[in-house]
């Protein structure tokens, strides 16, 4: 999608342009109209091309405009703006005609009711058009995902080591930390493969509780698990440092069966470079029950750190999934 050039300026905006514009000349009634309906209709020129954009949107990108702003909200907006501009075309017409048709005197209150019935349109969208404006900002800074690429999501609770994952092994690099909830965001990175390229999704971390019940930071990572037809890999934690214990890690995977349909599903048991080998025995046995029932694909031990662990991991995921 190329949003770069689309442009739509808030209510405020579009005022301080027509005061900048109307000081600066001594123009005849009609030309200060037209300046007027000159700047309203570029100002927000950009929503039909926004409305286009949207309406060829994946549905990954709409759950994630549904999370931030509210589906309704964007359309009614929408509407705002678009009756506005169809509006303001007939006011500055029929007032074109209007100061033609009045005397020198008359034309100066015809153009200040003409100017008045344009704006007021356009103050009635205030609000409308500063989401409009906060939707395109958003959407230029999305991750761009190709849904129709192969796509790995590294996926599981906070903390776990899906970012140090992801960075070991595409050219991502999502931030880490040793505290939950360091990735708030999607981010992408690629991994080549030569006949095509792995996008390599880093997603927030997960808790062990109903999709009803989550946040918007999980949210996001089930926007991805749901509506991106990807592979998943699924990181458990079994060492110190994790927050939830492993029967809650794995309670997770539980509560999103549902969202990950039919995904193909992979557990990796991380940090096994820090975890006891009790804990790691532990982990291992609540992937192999999944295994047992055909939820999970394969299970993997693994250190993240480890570049050539990490790497032994996707590699073999890519060719179990014979991409
Ligand atoms: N020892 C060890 N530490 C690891 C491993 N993988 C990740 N870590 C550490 O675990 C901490 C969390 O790593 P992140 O990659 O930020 O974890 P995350 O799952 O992305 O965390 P959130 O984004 O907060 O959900 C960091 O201090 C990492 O260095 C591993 O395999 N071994
Ligand atoms: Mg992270």
């Amino acid at each position: 999608m190329d949003l770069k050039r689309i442009v739509i300026l808030s209510y405020e905006e579009i005022i301080e342009r027509i005061r900048a514009r109307y000081s600066r000349a001594n123009k005849s009634e009609i030309s200060r109209l037209q300046t007027i309906y000159n700047i309203v209709t570029s100002s927000t020129q950009s929503v039909e091309e926004l409305s286009d954009v949207l309406r060829g949107l994946h549905s990954f990108y709409w759950k994630l405009i549904e999370i931030e702003f509210n589906r309704s909200n964007v359309e009614e907006a929408l509407r705002c703006v678009t009756r506005a501009r169809r509006l303001s075309k007939k006011f500055w017409e029929k007032y074109r005609y209007l100061i033609l048709a009045s005397t020198s005197r008359e034309s100066r209150k015809v153009l200040r009711e003409g100017r008045g019935r344009i704006l007021s349109l356009y103050k009635r969208c205030r609000r409308h058009l500063l989401l409009l404006k906060n939707l395109i900002v958003y959407l230029q800074r999305l991750p761009s995902i190709n849904p129709e690429e192969p796509i790995l999501i590294v996926a599981g609770p906070p903390n776990v080591g899906k970012s140090t994952f992801v960075r070991s092994i595409s050219t991502g690099k999502p931030e880490i930390a040793n505290y939950p909830f360091t990735t708030k965001h999607i981010t992408v990175g690629h991994r080549d493969y030569g006949r095509f390229k792995l996008q390599v999704i880093d997603t927030p971390g997960l808790l062990d509780r109903s999709v009803e019940e989550m946040n918007i930071i999980e949210r996001r990572a089930i926007a991805a698990l749901g509506e991106l037809k990807g592979i998943i890999l699924f990181l458990i934690d079994p060492s110190d440092q994790s927050h939830l214990d492993i029967n809650r890690q794995f309670r997770i995977i539980e509560n999103i069966v549902e969202v990950l349909a039919d995904k193909p599903l992979f557990i990796g048991i991380n940090k096994v470079d820090i975890a006891s080998k009790e804990r790691i025995e532990e982990a291992l046995m609540k992937a192999e029950e999944l295994k047992a029932k055909g939820i999970a694909l394969n299970i993997y031990k693994l250190s993240a750190l480890n570049r050539e662990d990490a790497s032994n991991v996707v590699d073999d995921i890519v060719s179990k999934c014979k991409l």
